[in-house]
């Protein structure tokens, strides 16, 4: 009875922890252990929260070093026990990595911390998708013979960093697009090779749909190509 009561209140605290870490609160990190790694590599935090860090005195030498050199603790690798913190003050994504056992950019040893702002407003404008090209517009698959174009450009531009879904259709069939593909576009003008390769003769619809990284969606672009045997 009592162990059954003692098991309640322990799931009631894991509870606790697991809200107070959907919501971002303050978060601890473990440098080293069975491996030299720190555990857990990747935390989010809210603007003004702290990540404090601790080695697991595993008799290896360990530091947190930001890449971005705005915090250094401890000064030099130490196996001694030493407890570290960070309030962030800012929104971003804050790499850092141990001298001894990684580097910058998240090699070996290293972790990261994303700061959101909560009250950031959010970004509700989708992007837009404008002068969608494709030329040649009549080309042909690398199968035929007499192929001057094998393949095509097809040229766009965004008024955002956007992923960019293209899928090509055959307009007499109606059918569902055979050639789907997804790109990292950017800002401002983007160029992306187009090959015919598995596709039919006839007349093809191009549809691009953009999603930015707030999951916003464009309207459709589209525009119409041939391909000739
Ligand atoms: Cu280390």
């Amino acid at each position: 009875m009592r162990r059954g009561l003692l098991l309640f209140v322990l799931a009631l605290a894991g509870a606790a922890v697991l809200v107070a870490t959907a919501l971002g609160a303050d978060q601890s990190v473990t440098a080293g252990g069975t491996s030299d790694v720190f555990t857990p590599k990747d935390v989010t935090v809210n603007i003004g929260d702290t990540v404090t860090w601790h080695n697991a005195t595993d008799g290896r030498p360990h530091n947190v070093a930001f890449d971005n050199g705005q915090f250094k603790m401890p000064s030099s690798p130490s196996a001694v026990p030493w407890t570290t913190s960070f309030k962030f003050q800012s929104a971003g994504v804050f790499r850092y990595y141990c001298e001894q056992h990684g580097d910058k950019g998240g090699v070996g040893m290293a972790g990261k911390v994303t700061v959101i702002d909560p009250n950031a407003p959010k970004d509700t404008t989708p992007p837009a998708i404008t002068k969608l090209s494709v030329k040649p517009s009549t080309f042909c698959n690398n199968k035929s013979k007499k192929c001057k174009h094998k393949g095509t450009t097809v040229t766009f531009t965004l008024s955002e960093k956007a992923s960019v879904r293209v899928d090509a259709t055959l307009k007499k069939k109606r059918a569902k697009a055979v050639k789907a593909f997804t790109m990292n576009g950017k800002a401002g003008k983007n160029k992306k090779a187009f090959s015919a390769n598995g596709l039919a003769p006839g007349k093809w619809k191009l549809r691009l749909v953009a999603t930015d990284p707030a999951k916003n969606h464009s309207q459709p672009a589209s525009a119409s190509f041939t391909i000739k045997k």
